[in-house]
């Protein structure tokens, strides 16, 4: 069949040749587009791409207007499964079981062009993953901004908050391979490429506000130490090793860092649970040329969460996708992730005031100093369809700039600038990686760069120079002109130098500030990671120096460390004279932050948080049912959990169908436990090693707990016995409700359950380590 387009006007006609191409192999339609180029015009074929309207090609709901333009484009280079199979030349497969033989036993003919194109093309079908962040997942979405910010920024995309612009989001693991466990201890990357009406803005950035180093030429030493060691590769993922800590401890400027990544942030319960943040200062630039400094910040919608540490190891052998799975599903069910996009802004001139250099990426600005503002949020709202296509091919820069956006001098932020094309060049095979559907702008794209590998435009015209006169009638030059982007003219020191600005000497009092922000719960994880990684350093020396360097911080921190790790008493004078080390402290205003502890602000609400039901036969319903309903309303998923799939008689006779099994979705997997009342249905609960594990365990790892009348022997090992008229009774410690079925079903206990629940975790309970899962 074969369709003809026919452009209306010169502009339409400005085609993508590759577009086309994929058209034809899309549905094995014909489509042909005819081009009135007039040489260095490449024109987008958004225009002559039929609008789709109603919902989404991919089934999920289109929850906003206006944003659409990205899924437009990427629609068109989808292909849907074909009843017909092809060679890549399009040639039509009659046999793809069999290769092509001399004879029933004879040897396999070297001219079956069918078998080598399709074995040669997989044994091309990886490409080189990325040197850092390689493990990642990521969704489509879009940014609706609250308020114009014309006041701070020409940028087009935060002028109209009647506006909405496509992004693509990708998160990370910053230090392990592409297959390597999602809940490991590490920063995550937070990338976002907003598609905007003046090309794409990448705002690349991660789950924690600073940085481990502050000068780009650290960036590989920083890497070699923490990936797995070049003799043996190893340990996966983890910088609970001897390299990781011997260069930490000789980088002492590492050490704010340290207190973030050996914090709960670093265990993110999920994607949709946690910060993001531009790390680097950047600069808004109004119309009037007048700059600001701004640090981004993006904050989840579901509040800031973290794992249990030994919960997280666990998942990393029981789900080693656990993280993406979560975002994943929570897209399918509708359950939209939301981060809203917030800004610091200083007026340039004024960040001398902080106490410290804006430009050092290991300070952040506190938010009781410089208030975040919220200016928009992001939703993402579709998963992508080929994770290789999207997810793997999608390639950000953070020199991806629009106008009304700009870099500052920070030396971390330099640095990158020229590494992300770099390695684009060698991942994705050469300089046209901006063509790939995911990379591609929704507007177009015009300029003379011509060739390179895997080309897809088919420029036309003699004309590929500027300036010239023979492109169309009249002359072609852009020579300063007052259009598009224009770099931030500021005063540069001009003395030529290769070292590091003394005001980035300051190397430990925002480590100390981030420790005395934290709640004291958040300090035992703290000083738990400490000795965690430190203990699998083999070599005393390195664990006395990084305790010694702890001491700078906070000398109870330290000795706290130290007593677990076979060394002497920290001494912060140890380091005195090292080169490299540096103990000047700056006149820090700022000594304590509620925003920086994750327990200070709980999250909102229970959206998508998962309950297990733990049920066997004899189950006790009315009250089980009622607090699925009032769980479910306020936005939980709750889960049958039993010794085996299928389903389950209630005392009442009833059957109810059990969703998982203990041994595939264990307390891990779950955010609370609810154990229903029904004489039988305990007494084989009591008898299963895993139903008993399962609630041992999530006492252990803090999560709320609530039974039901007979339900709460399952807590007797842990020492708390219900009365025998089954009042609800204090239990001393929290987050475990021991209910009356009768109060349940009066509905007294949803409240205080989802209350609870909504904590996220009790992360002060008592003797948690006593505990025996
Ligand atoms: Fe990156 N970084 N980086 N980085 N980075 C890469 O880019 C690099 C840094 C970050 O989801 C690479 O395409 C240098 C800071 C994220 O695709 C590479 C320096 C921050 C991602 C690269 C830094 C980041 C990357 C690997 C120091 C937080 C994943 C392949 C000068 C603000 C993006 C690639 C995605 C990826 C270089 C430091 C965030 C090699 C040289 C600081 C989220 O180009």
């Amino acid at each position: 069949m074969c369709q003809r387009i026919q452009p209306t006007s010169k502009q339409q006609a400005c085609a993508y040749a590759i577009t086309v191409g994929l058209c034809f192999f899309r549905e094995r339609n014909f489509i042909e587009v005819r081009t009135f180029r007039t040489g260095n015009e490449q024109g987008n074929l958004m225009s002559l791409i039929p609008k789709r309207n109603g919902s989404s090609p991919r089934g999920t709901p289109v929850a906003v207007k206006n944003n659409q333009e990205k899924n437009h484009q990427l629609d068109f280079f989808t292909v849907g499964v074909s009843s017909v199979l092809t060679s890549s030349q399009g040639v039509q497969i009659a046999d793809n079981h069999n290769s092509l033989k001399a004879g029933d036993s004879g040897p396999t003919l070297l001219e079956d062009f069918i078998l080598r194109e399709k074995i040669s093309h997989f044994g091309h079908e990886r490409i080189v993953e990325r040197v850092v962040n390689a493990r990642g997942c990521g969704a489509h979405g879009y940014f609706k901004l609250y308020k114009s910010m014309v006041q701070y920024t020409s940028a087009a995309f935060l002028q109209d908050p009647d506006v909405e612009t496509p992004v693509f989001a990708r998160f990370s693991g910053s230090s392990g391979s592409q297959g390597s466990a999602d809940t490991v201890r590490d920063v995550r990357g937070f990338a976002v490429k907003f598609y905007t009406k003046e090309g794409n803005y990448d705002l690349v950035g991660n789950n924690m506000p600073v940085f481990y180093i502050q000068d780009a030429i650290k960036f590989p030493d920083l890497i070699h130490a923490l990936r797995p060691e070049p003799n043996h590769e190893m340990p996966q993922a983890s910088s609970a090793h001897d390299t990781f800590w011997d260069f930490a401890s000789l980088v002492p400027e590492i050490t704010h860092m340290l207190m973030w990544t050996m914090s709960d942030r670093a265990l993110p319960r999920s994607f949709r649970m946690m910060e993001g943040f531009g790390v680097h200062a950047f600069r808004f630039i109004n119309a009037r040329g007048i700059a600001f400094f701004v640090k981004f910040h993006w904050k989840p919608k579901l509040g800031v969460h973290g794992l249990a540490w030994d919960e997280a190891q666990k998942i990393a052998g029981k789900d080693p996708d656990f993280l993406r799975r979560d975002l994943w599903q929570s897209i399918e069910a509708g359950s939209f992730p939301e981060w809203e996009l917030g800004v610091q802004i200083v007026d340039s001139g004024r960040e001398d005031e902080l106490g410290f250099d804006i430009l050092d990426p290991t300070k952040l600005i506190p938010e009781s100093q410089i208030p975040v503002h919220t200016i928009g949020k992001m939703v993402l709202n579709r998963n992508v369809d080929n994770f290789f296509s999207e997810t793997e091919q999608v390639a950000f820069h953070p020199g991806n700039l629009v106008p009304g956006i700009d870099f500052s001098n920070d030396p971390l932020l330099q640095g990158r600038l020229g590494s992300y094309t770099d390695s684009q060049l060698t991942r994705l095979g050469g300089p046209n990686f901006h063509q790939l559907p995911i990379n591609r702008s929704v507007c177009p794209v015009h300029n003379f760069q011509r060739g390179g590998m895997h080309q897809h435009v088919i420029n036309k015209g003699r004309v590929s120079y500027e300036p010239n006169t023979l492109g169309s009638d009249i002359e072609f030059r852009l020579d300063g002109a007052t259009q598009g982007f224009q770099s931030h003219s500021s005063p540069v020191d001009a003395v030529k130098l290769r070292r590091r600005n003394p005001s980035f000497d300051d190397h430990f009092s925002q480590a100390k500030l981030f420790w005395n922000s934290q709640s004291l719960s958040e300090k035992d994880h703290i000083v738990s990671s400490f000795k965690f990684d430190l203990s699998k350093v083999d070599i005393p020396s390195i664990r006395q120096r990084m305790a010694d360097n702890l001491a700078h911080v906070d000398l109870k921190l330290a000795a706290r460390v130290a007593s677990a790790l076979g060394i002497n008493t920290p001494n912060p004078k140890a380091a005195a004279g090292r080169l490299g080390f540096r103990d000047h402290q700056f006149d820090s205003k700022i000594k304590e932050d509620a925003t920086l502890s994750m327990v200070a602000r709980p999250g909102a609400g229970i959206k998508t948080r998962k309950i297990a039901m733990l049920v066997a036969d004899g189950v006790d319903a009315p009250a089980l049912r009622r607090l699925i309903l009032d769980l479910t309303a306020a936005g939980a998923v709750c889960k049958l959990v039993g010794a085996q799939l299928g389903s389950i008689g209630t005392v009442s006779g009833k059957q109810l169908n059990i969703d998982h099994s203990f041994i595939n979705m264990p307390s891990i997997m779950f955010d609370a436990v609810v154990i229903p009342g029904g004489e039988q249905s305990v007494a084989t609960l009591l008898s299963l090693g895993e139903a008993v594990h399962f609630v041992l365990e999530a006492y252990k790892h803090c999560k709320t707990i609530c039974t039901i009348n007979e339900g709460a022997q399952l807590l007797a090992t842990l020492g708390f016995t219900a009365k025998k008229n089954l009042e609800l009774i204090d239990v001393p410690t929290a987050g475990v409700l021991l209910a009356d079925a009768r109060k349940v079903l009066d509905g007294q206990v949803s409240t205080d359950l989802i209350a609870a629940i909504a904590l996220h975790r009790h992360w002060d309970r008592l003797n948690v380590e006593a505990v025996p899962a």
